[in-house]
């Protein structure tokens, strides 16, 4: 079995302090967030900017200063910026830290609801304009689905040549309320439904976080944990920082026998330059 590649995502947009004070906000939170992820086996930093106040935003410049100073204390992680934001937030202005040319970025694949009166809007001309992006800044799409029909949109846009890549990587997120739920089954399913030549993660959220990443490890797929998905290391428990719960996920793979990725591993398997 490959080894397992190791995605924190540190910040999230709708996650606050008032949630769990470990979410970052400065640029020196995020920088601390990161180190101790990669210093606990993560590979893959998965950013959402924010503004010193915790305010949610996609500002190139912000983007930037996250990115170099991440780079500047662990260079050997890969930062992946959110190209899906925060709810509500434009196409324009959740586009923008695409322009720096990360070596990957999210791409979300279709739209879902997010509980109550939220609804996270990705209609298939948006896909295929943020795809067209990521070609033009030479960024790897990580394909986020929350639902196996976003699975088929992925593929059928790749196939069209709408979504530029060799090999796809996809990122099951699951657990969303209104998305697919955390289960087995549906994992399973998920994984069954994309082509072997790609690459997968899996995301539970809340409660379902470390039952999903035990899973995707004896399955053979890579593990995405941070305080964007859930807050607590065990119940009741809030995170210290994110790099306890990249610490669990470590812990769980070495009793199952699985080896954690460098990030120079890591680049190999997705095929990043
Ligand atoms: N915050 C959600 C609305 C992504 O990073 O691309 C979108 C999200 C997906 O978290
Ligand atoms: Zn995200």
């Amino acid at each position: 079995m490959d080894k397992l590649i190791i995605t924190a995502a540190i910040s999230g947009a709708e996650v606050t302090k008032e949630h769990n004070p470990a979410v970052p906000y400065s640029i020196e939170e995020f920088v601390r967030e990161a180190k101790a992820c990669y210093e606990a086996g993560a590979s893959i930093i998965h950013v959402h900017a924010r503004e010193e106040d915790g305010t949610p935003s996609q500002s190139k410049e912000i983007y930037k200063n996250i990115i170099d100073a991440i780079n500047k204390e662990v260079p050997e992680v890969i930062v992946q910026p959110s190209t899906g934001g925060a709810v509500g937030m434009s196409s324009e202005e959740r586009l923008q830290p695409v322009s720096l040319s990360p070596e990957m970025a999210t791409l979300d694949c279709g739209t879902c609801n997010f509980g109550g009166d939220d609804v996270f809007v990705n209609t298939e001309n948006m896909i295929i304009e943020f795809a067209e992006q990521m070609r033009q800044y030479n960024v790897k799409p990580e394909c986020e689905v929350f639902d196996k029909g976003m699975i088929d949109m992925a593929l059928r846009l790749h196939k069209k040549g709408l979504i530029h890549d060799e090999n796809l990587h996809f990122n099951f997120v699951m657990g969303v309320n209104g998305g697919i739920s955390a289960t087995a089954r549906d994992l399973v399913f998920m994984a069954g439904s994309i082509p072997s030549n790609c690459t997968w993660t899996a995301a539970g959220i809340g409660r379902s976080q470390f039952h999903i990443a035990a899973l995707t490890i004896v399955m053979g797929g890579h593990v995405r944990v941070g305080l964007e998905d859930n807050i607590y290391v065990e119940k009741g428990v809030l995170a210290e920082s994110n790099g306890d719960l990249v610490a669990k996920v470590t812990r769980l793979a070495k009793e199952l026998g699985r080896e954690i990725a460098t990030p120079a591993e890591a680049r190999e398997m997705l095929g990043l330059k």
